[in-house]
């Protein structure tokens, strides 16, 4: 069998490199990317990618890099090391917008033929986030898969409940139920797999993503949640991208949980999220200002001046709201009359939109 062809090398591409002069040149599709470090599959195996000069000095932005499921032409140096020359043209680009930086954008990955978006189904629901993931599918032009997973912990009211909360909200999208624990739903999944393909994995972290890849590759090849398994610290277990070929069928590429998207479970989630809020929040009149009616409100001073976006505050005002929320879920604190004064109060108000 053939390597590359395994890989996902695939007519268009063929045509593309006979069109060109590449002959000096070996194809490797990147499989792991870890804080600008590569490793390139080739025909001959696993290198470490290093980019050339010329790439490094024509990149303006995070785009122009390689990133996971790229094809590249490389040259092999000593050792396991090659030399990453040129990206060639993308199929496809699942990218998002950098969170606080102005029409920057990070790739996730490329090539991507179908995206699995990952939601659990249990105490971290968020219909929002779902929305928030399908639009990054649909910009990408990529078709997006939704599974719902841990339906083995939900109960079946819960779970019929949110089912129909689903399907109000987006028709024409194939939704599928899956348990990695009981593997209830998962051969569902096996079957979209198709051979060639590449499939990316996206959502929240802790949504159950490199379990289901050490599901479908059928052994641990990626680390997953376990010690603080309870805790839902909002801590993520992956922290780099990374593309598996799984034996005569597709290609599996697992990503970060994405931390933007997420709720934010905790204050520090927030803060580190929205580091720009947090910064400008320290030259506010208040020192408890929430942002939203006070006067001498640096952030809205910013946002006036157009230095911080308006999505991106709105995304802070929900996230916000969330977190409060959360918080007092996990305090028990589940007093409707409580709830009720909290959303009275005026500074509350932009919360509910
Ligand atoms: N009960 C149950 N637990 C699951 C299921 N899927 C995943 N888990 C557990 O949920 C936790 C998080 O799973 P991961 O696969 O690490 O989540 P992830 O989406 O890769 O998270 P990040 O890498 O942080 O983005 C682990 O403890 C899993 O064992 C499921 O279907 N049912
Ligand atoms: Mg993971
Ligand atoms: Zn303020």
């Amino acid at each position: 069998m053939n390597i590359l062809q395994d890989l996902g090398y695939d007519a268009q591409l063929d045509t593309f490199i006979q069109s060109q002069d590449l002959a000096d040149f070996e194809i490797g599709r990147i499989i792991r990317e870890s804080k600008k470090k590569y490793m390139v599959k080739t025909q001959g195996g696993n290198y470490h990618g290093q980019i050339s000069g010329k790439l490094r000095h024509e990149a303006k932005n995070r785009s122009d890099y390689p990133a996971v499921g790229d094809w590249v032409t490389i040259k092999p140096m000593e050792n396991d090391q090659v030399i990453i020359y040129e990206i060639l043209p993308r199929k496809t680009i699942i990218e998002r917008q950098a969170i606080g930086q102005f029409g920057k954008k990070q790739t996730i990955a490329t090539n991507v033929d179908v995206a699995f978006v990952m939601q659990d189904i249990t105490y971290d629901f968020n219909l929002n986030r779902l929305d928030r993931l399908i639009a990054i599918c649909f910009a990408s032009k990529i078709k997006p898969v939704v599974v719902l997973t841990k339906i083995d912990i939900a109960d079946k009211s819960e779970l019929a409940d949110k089912m129909a909360q689903i399907n109000k909200r987006f028709n024409e999208i194939a939704i599928l139920m899956l348990s990695n624990k009981s593997m209830e739903g998962f051969p569902a999944i096996q079957r979209i797999i198709e051979y060639g393909k590449t499939y990316c994995f996206i959502g929240a972290s802790g949504a159950g993503k490199s379990t289901l890849i050490n599901n479908l590759v059928g052994e641990k090849v990626m680390l997953t949640k376990t010690l603080r398994e309870k805790s839902h610290k909002g801590q993520h277990t992956t922290s780099h991208r990374e593309l598996f070929i799984l034996k005569n069928s597709g290609i599996l590429i697992d990503t970060p949980g994405m931390r933007e998207l997420g709720v934010a479970e905790s204050f520090k989630t927030l803060e580190s999220t929205f580091e720009i809020i947090f910064t400008l929040a320290t030259s506010c009149k208040y020192s408890d200002c929430t942002h939203l009616i006070e006067p001498e409100c640096a952030v809205r001073v910013a946002l006036g001046k157009n230095e911080i976006d308006q999505s991106y505050y709105d995304n802070f005002l929900k996230m916000k709201e969330e977190q409060a929320h959360f918080e007092l879920s996990k305090k028990g604190i589940k007093d409707k009359e409580m709830m009720k004064k909290l959303k009275a109060d005026p500074r509350n108000k932009k919360f509910r939109k």
